[in-house]
Parts: structure tokens; sequence; C-alpha cells
């Protein structure tokens, strides 16, 4: 058995995150497909026994069940000396990023992609409200990477890794063409995209995968 199992399905992005992380690494992991379609995350049942919070990912770290990204990604970089930040400076802003991305960036976009592109008739008024959201956010990320290569530090860090978490899934999924909309961005994601190593989501997170409704 690996050290590192990862409880996922392959459309998360926040499962991705720690694939994309430990893969970077070096690591391995046993992959743990995860019927979040099918409802088994709010069972009782696996809230008790697999996370509290009722979410994925999971990850089992040398036995470990540990949950929530940000800190699961902190914990690899201690670990592993590596994406961490350079010096103290760098590192406020990696925490500075991750807390912007869990409540912004990935917080808004995870739900927009999953209304717009797996759900059959998502409410168009909740689906605007949140591209707006969105739009505003990718506003703010391409005017932040005008002028630099990473977001928190001179190289890559997990705050890179944690953002890139729902913008590298095929386009038509979250409907943003960013080489188009949003080049900064677009230049930053190829970037990540050269990092030795790096996968993409879908060869990172196998298995079945959910109907897709976006064109
Ligand atoms: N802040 C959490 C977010 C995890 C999360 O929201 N995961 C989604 C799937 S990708 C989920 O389980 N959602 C269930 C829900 O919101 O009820 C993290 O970084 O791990």
């Amino acid at each position: 058995m690996a050290d590192y199992r990862l409880h996922y399905f392959p459309e998360s992005g926040n499962s991705y995150k720690l694939a994309l992380m430990l893969t970077l690494c070096g690591q391995e992991f046993d992959p743990v497909w995860t019927d979040f379609a099918g409802g088994v995350t709010r069972t009782a049942e696996w809230r008790r026994t697999v996370n509290v919070m009722g979410e994925i990912p999971v990850l089992i770290d040398h036995g470990e069940a540990l949950t929530q990204t940000a800190p699961i990604l902190l914990r690899l970089a201690d670990r592993f000396g590596r994406f961490q930040g350079l010096d103290d400076a760098e590192r406020f802003e990696v925490l500075r990023w991750l807390f912007w991305d869990n409540h912004k960036l990935t917080g808004t976009m995870a739900s927009y992609r999953f209304m717009r592109a797996f759900m059959p008739s998502p409410d168009p008024q909740v689906i605007a409200f949140l591209q707006k959201r969105i739009d505003d956010y990718l506003g703010i990320l391409e005017r932040h990477l005008e002028a630099r290569d990473f977001v928190a530090g001179a190289g890559p860090t997990v705050a890179d890794i944690s953002m890139v978490g729902y913008l590298m899934f095929p386009k038509h999924e979250a409907g943003y063409d960013l080489a188009a909309s949003h080049p900064a961005v677009a230049a930053w994601l190829g970037r990540v995209a050269a990092l030795p190593g790096w996968k993409a989501p879908y060869d990172l997170l196998p298995g079945q995968r959910m109907r897709c409704y976006a064109g």
C-alpha cells in the first residue's frame, strides 16, 4: 500500500490540488474513487467514519485521515521542502493567497462549474450571480499576474498549486477561454503546466466520470 491514499472524484479540483502536489513532489498515491454524485459524502456513515465535514478530498497520510487542502498542502510543502516560499515574506503571501483561493476563487468556481457542467438544469439566476463573482476574481488574478510569474513568490508555491485547481480542467466545463479573456492567467497556467512531472486533472484522477451537460 502506498504511503498516501486519496479519496477523490475525477471532477474535483480540490482533489486535483493534492494529486498534483504529491505528483510534483515525486510521491505516488492510491486513488480511491468516491461516489460523490451518488451522495456518499452526504451519508451519516461517511461523515462519521471518513470526514466529519462531509467533503472530498480526504488524504490518508501514512494512516492519518486529513481534510482541507490548504493545511494539507502546507504540511506536504514542509515535509518535502518544496513550494513553501523562500522567506517569511513569501510565506505570508502563500497564506494570503491560499485563504483568498479557498474563500473566493475556488470557493465560487467549484460551485459554478459543478452547476453549469454537471447539473441537468441549473438555476440561471444562481449561475449569473456566481459568474459575476468569478469574473471579478479572474480580473483580480489577471492584474496580479501581469507583472509576475507566480502568485506568491519568485517561484511556484502551494498557492499556485491551490489556485490552478479549477482552472486546468477542459475549458468547456467552466466555459472560460482564458487564453482569449485572461492572457496573464493563461500564461501562468502554462508555467505551472511546464513544471517537471505536471499532469492534467483527468490524467491524475481516473475513473467513472459524471455526465457533462456543458457543450
Ligand atoms: N475547503 C475545502 C473544500 C472541499 C470541498 O468543498 N469539496 C467539495 C468537492 S470538490 C465537496 O465535498 N463539496 C460538498 C459540499 O459542499 O457539500 C478543501 O480545500 O478541501
